[in-house]
């Protein structure tokens, strides 16, 4: 099947679909019975993610039961801090801990590149994932962008206010910026590698980008991205990526005009009237609608995404959550919400 007949790519180039094309961030997890058993079987969530029996049988399995039109890919942003040898644990319950850089020599312990071959699992188990889905099925491959990379790696896990990373940034931006000038060249050769073993799309998670502030924006978020996107557009323009700059708000617009992304993924505070007229006009939109929501399901659901699809979907547009799915998510408000969408006409 040529790569122009699945839905996913259609929708992402403004191409005519049959219906709405959906996947959900964070759509393999916790809230899914079948991952919490597979889950039990691995001694860490690292060795999980390196595992390719069980991390394609995870990918595979909101696939299996839902029928989303894309796969994505059962890794962690992580592992890309893990590649350039900075230790990394999954406490249970507690998030990532990272053993933290504060500073110079801190900078100077982490490897010049990311070792890919520590990742190869990784890339195994995108050519088993495509080989096992259906022709129809998009395989999504992902990276975290360098600003939410450095944010873990600094503060050394999880945060709040993210005052060590910002602080950093401030006050050594020239050592700030060598790391994430590294993290760019990792986040790119990452990607390469991702698409070279089969994904068919790139999602570059930048979910901490409204920390950035006002004056971050520029250096720390966009400019990477548009380094991104371009070194990958050389090697492979027929594979689209997908921009996730969550929480900055009206200057999406300009991250989706600078970057050049293909597709922009909105947050849940995100007006779908802006959507629809100022970032559509320049690319695919997916998201919005609030994991909470996906919680609560039922009427209140049902009513949130006919305001998202009544406001994008006479345009280039994937329906898709404003974040990920959340553990307490019952897995029937996902079979609820999947059989509302396919039950919707497209209408042009
Ligand atoms: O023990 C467990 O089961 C761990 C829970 C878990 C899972 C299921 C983590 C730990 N990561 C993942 C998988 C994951 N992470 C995917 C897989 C595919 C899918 O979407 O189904 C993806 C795309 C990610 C990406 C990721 N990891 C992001 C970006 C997206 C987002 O949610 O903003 C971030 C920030 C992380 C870091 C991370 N990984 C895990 C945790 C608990 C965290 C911290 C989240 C936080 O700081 O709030």
């Amino acid at each position: 099947m040529s790569p122009t007949a699945k839905p996913l790519l259609r929708a992402i180039r403004g191409e005519t679909v049959t219906s709405h094309p959906f996947w959900l961030m964070r759509q393999a997890g916790r809230y899914l019975p079948e991952y919490r058993a597979i889950r039990a079987q691995a001694r860490d969530f690292v060795q999980l993610c390196l595992t390719p029996d069980l991390a394609t049988e995870i990918t595979i399995q909101p696939v299996r039961r839902y029928g989303m039109d894309a796969a994505i890919l059962f890794s962690d942003i992580l592992m890309i801090p893990y590649a350039l040898g900075q230790g990394l644990a999954f406490q249970e319950g507690e998030g990532p801990k990272l053993d933290p850089i504060r500073n110079r020599s801190g900078l100077a312990a982490l490897a010049e590149t990311a070792d890919l071959g520590r990742l190869e699992p990784v890339y195994e188990t995108l050519r088993r994932v495509r080989t096992a889905i259906a022709p129809e099925t998009t395989l999504i491959g992902f990276v975290g962008a360098p600003w939410t990379l450095s944010t873990y790696m600094i503060e050394g896990g999880s945060s709040r206010s993210f005052s060590l990373v910002r602080a950093w940034a401030a006050e050594d931006p020239e050592a700030f910026s060598a790391l994430i000038n590294r993290l760019t060249a990792a986040v790119i050769a990452h990607a390469d590698a991702q698409i070279a073993a089969g994904a068919e799309v790139i999602q570059l998670f930048d979910s901490w980008a409204g920390a950035a502030g006002a004056d971050g924006l520029e250096p720390w978020v966009i400019r990477p991205a548009s380094r991104i996107v371009a070194a990958l557009r050389t090697r492979w323009p027929d594979v689209p990526i997908i921009g996730f700059p969550k929480g900055i708000g009206p200057s999406t617009e300009a991250y989706a005009a600078a970057t050049g992304v293909d597709m922009i993924s909105i947050d849940t505070t995100a007006s779908l009237a802006f959507a629809r007229d100022r970032l559509q006009p320049i690319c695919a939109v997916q998201g919005n609608l609030d994991p909470e929501i996906l919680v609560a399901g039922g009427p209140a659901m049902i009513a949130a995404i006919d305001a998202i699809v009544g406001h994008l979907g006479a345009g280039r547009f994937v329906f898709n959550l404003g974040h990920g799915v959340l553990q307490t998510t019952p897995p029937e408000h996902v079979a609820e919400l999947t059989r509302h969408l396919r039950s919707i006409a497209v209408v042009r």
